[in-house]
Order: structure tokens, then sequence, then C-alpha cells
């Protein structure tokens, strides 16, 4: 039952325990040739990589979110900690004229991120989950964590992203859901654009 004082973005319903939800199979997680890469339209042209020494360096940050897949399902209070999305912006910024941002994941998987989302306090590459490292099946060694958007633009086992310059669409972008995804305002669907 949804507790007295908490609500739900529209058209959920609460469950629990967390599902395992994604497309494809689970890839291994090889934390000593994983490299985080950032690229398309950087400030200066040039594509930077990270080593996971390198983030694991960063910045410890925490937080309790909740999390909503656009198949109308939500979960309460998760307890994230990773490092700041914002904190890899300032190590690699973008372009001036950069609005949207491709996350990009392991075996091909992509969403399209507004960068206004992804530079915002709460979007958190996140490396473990209620105080333990995540699990294969929910994106170790590191997945994007946006609350306030539906989960589909989380990607686990993400590897870096791509600053864009004209919208490109991801892996459920291009199947008929939403560019931006904001969860609040219900924008599941590429029809409401
Ligand atoms: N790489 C990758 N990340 C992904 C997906 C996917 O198919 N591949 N699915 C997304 C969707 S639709 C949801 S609801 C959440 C589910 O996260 P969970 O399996 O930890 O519950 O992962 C998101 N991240
Ligand atoms: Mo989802």
């Amino acid at each position: 039952m949804l507790p007295a004082d908490r609500s739900l973005p529209p058209g959920q319903r609460l469950v629990s325990p967390l599902p395992v939800m994604h497309y494809g199979p689970v890839p291994r997680s090889r934390p000593e040739r994983w490299r985080f890469t950032i690229g398309g339209a950087t400030n200066d042209g040039a594509e930077r990589e990270f080593t996971w020494a390198h983030l694991m360096a960063l910045p410890a940050a925490e937080m309790v979110a909740d999390l909503h897949c656009a198949k109308h399902w939500s979960v309460l209070d998760q307890r994230w900690s990773g490092i700041r999305a914002r904190d890899m912006i300032d190590l690699a910024p973008p372009a001036e004229n950069v609005d949207q941002v491709l996350v990009f994941a392991e075996y091909g998987y992509a969403a399209t991120v507004r960068l206004e989302d992804l530079a915002s306090a709460r979007a958190l590459l996140a490396t473990s989950l209620d105080g333990v490292p995540l699990t294969p099946e929910h994106g170790a060694p590191m997945r994007l964590v946006i609350p306030h958007l539906y989960s589909w633009k989380g990607p686990k086992w993400v590897r870096g992203w791509n600053y864009l310059t004209a919208p490109e669409r991801g892996f459920w972008e291009e199947r008929g859901y939403h560019m931006r995804g904001d969860a609040w305002l219900e924008e599941r669907y590429a029809y409401q654009e």
C-alpha cells in the first residue's frame, strides 16, 4: 500500500521489490577494462575517456529515490550511491549549443536525455543500491539514475554519452517512447511530443 504521505506520478502503481527489467542479455562486469567515454559535441571537439579508478576518485554522492518504469510500475525509496553526473559534465563539458545527450550502455542500448536533466542535482551515476554494489542484473558496475524521468532514461551498464547538436533517438525513443520522458508530466509516448 502507498504510504499516506507519498504520491506517485500519474498512471503508476506501486510494486515491491524492484523488478529486473531490460532488453537483451546481462553483460559481465570487468572494471579493470572498463572505460567511460564522453564524446560528440564536447566544448573542444575532443572525446574523453575515463578509467574506473578515475571515476572512483571523484566525490561520492548518495540519494534516496523512487524508480518509475514507463510500463506503469514504480518502486519507492531505493538508496543509490555513486558519483554525480554533473561532475562528469564538468570534467568533459559540452559545446554551447548542446541541449540533448545520448547516454549509451553495453550492447548498443542508449537513451536520449536533456542536458538539463543530466546536469540536475539528483542525476547519479550509481555504483551501489541499498548499501551493496550493484548486482549484474541491476547494472553493475554503473548505471545512470535520474529519478524524475522514466527509468528507461537510466541505462544500466552505462559506458558514456555523446553530446548532441541535433536530436537523436535512443533505443526506446526509436520505438515510440518520449524524447524527454518526465514521469510527473506523464511523457510516456512519442506522439505526445
Ligand atoms: N542497458 C539497459 N539499461 C536499461 C534497460 C535496458 O533494457 N538496457 N531498461 C530500462 C528500463 S525500461 C527500466 S524500467 C530499468 C529497470 O531497472 P531494474 O532492472 O534495476 O529494475 O532499467 C532501464 N535501464
Ligand atoms: Mo522500464
